[in-house]
């Protein structure tokens, strides 16, 4: 196998601009690798337990179809005291709201928070208790997964669309340095004013792939089996229903949006069930959870979720 210890190209990058990435998962490592690339500056950020653990000169290891590439990184521990401009979030949305707490001290008057997390609920809660900041939110569909410690496998090159989420980014949402994201090297990053609706597209095919994977213990295709395709069915018409009641609607049905979706990532293990083998809890409250608090709210039926979380539940998968 190919290895290569990669020196950064030098995109232009405004020399103030800084960016911490906080989360040293699959997602974090796969930016904090590919910013690198791209001759942008950044820190990781861990917690403080994580900081021991660390070797002397870290590097992110990415493993994908071409080879495995080094790209040696600063890493510091949220304890540390530098201040922070530019963040990107990317820890599970159950952890993210106390993650951005954890730092909040260190981040300067304008600083900037982009969030990628699964599902809905988490960016709002952060939008709402860091109104004076410009939050952005982004979807994405690339297929990684954390190997062991900064070392990552990408499975599949997806996209990402980030867009503001609260006024302050709106307003500054031209000038805004999340522009410089869109220069990521072998990344597809694009920009969107209505990040909402890829938030909600992107949950609406999570909803009937990620409980289900986690709760078979198999992976993204066998949803395709025809005893399976049932629920799979059940689940996106309640999803459907759902999120119209919430204003979204898209001219593609959803079972083929998921269907096709299954069999590009037949052989992949759902970042759902991905946490149930390591023991973490999963993102399925801000997935499925958050469908039947809509529900709930609209007056909608919402029974195949409601069936499925609570078949989680007994199997003690939260
Ligand atoms: O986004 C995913 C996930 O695992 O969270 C899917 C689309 C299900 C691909 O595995």
């Amino acid at each position: 196998m190919r290895q290569t210890c990669v020196q950064p190209l030098f995109l232009h990058q405004p020399s103030h601009q800084h960016w911490h990435i906080l989360g040293a998962g699959a997602i974090g490592c796969l930016w904090g690798g590919q910013m690198i690339k791209s001759g942008l500056s950044i820190t990781l950020l861990v917690k403080p337990e994580r900081g021991a653990s660390l070797p002397t000169r870290p590097k992110v290891i990415i493993h994908d179809h071409q080879g495995i590439s080094n790209f040696p990184v600063t890493v510091e521990t949220t304890r540390d005291k530098t201040p922070i401009s530019h963040l990107i979030v990317t820890t599970k949305a159950g952890d993210t709201l106390a993650a951005i707490k954890s730092v909040q001290s260190r981040l300067t008057e304008n600083a900037i928070i982009v969030l990628l997390q699964n599902g809905l609920g988490s960016q709002q809660a952060v939008a709402d208790a860091f109104s004076h900041h410009a939050v952005f939110a982004g979807s994405t569909t690339d297929g990684v997964w954390l190997k062991n410690l900064l070392s990552i496998h990408r499975t599949g090159r997806g996209q990402t669309w980030l867009g503001p989420l609260n006024e302050a980014a709106s307003s500054s949402f031209h000038g805004s340095a999340v522009h410089t994201l869109l220069t990521i090297q072998d990344m597809e990053v694009f920009l969107t004013k209505n990040i909402l609706y890829k938030l909600q597209e992107k949950l609406a095919i999570n909803s009937a792939i990620n409980g289900l994977t986690a709760l078979i213990d198999r992976p993204n295709g066998d949803l395709l089996k025809p005893e399976l395709q049932r629920t799979v069915s059940r689940l996106c018409r309640d999803t459907e229903a759902i999120l119209a009641s919430d204003g979204y609607s898209n001219n593609t049905p959803l079972l083929e949006m998921v269907n096709r979706v299954l069999t590009i990532t037949a052989t992949n293990v759902s970042s759902s069930l991905q946490d149930v083998r390591k023991g973490r809890p999963t993102e399925l409250p801000w997935i499925n959870g958050y469908l039947l608090t809509l529900a709930e709210k609209n007056g909608v039926s919402a029974s195949a979720h409601q069936e499925l979380m609570q078949t989680l539940a007994e199997k003690g998968i939260r």
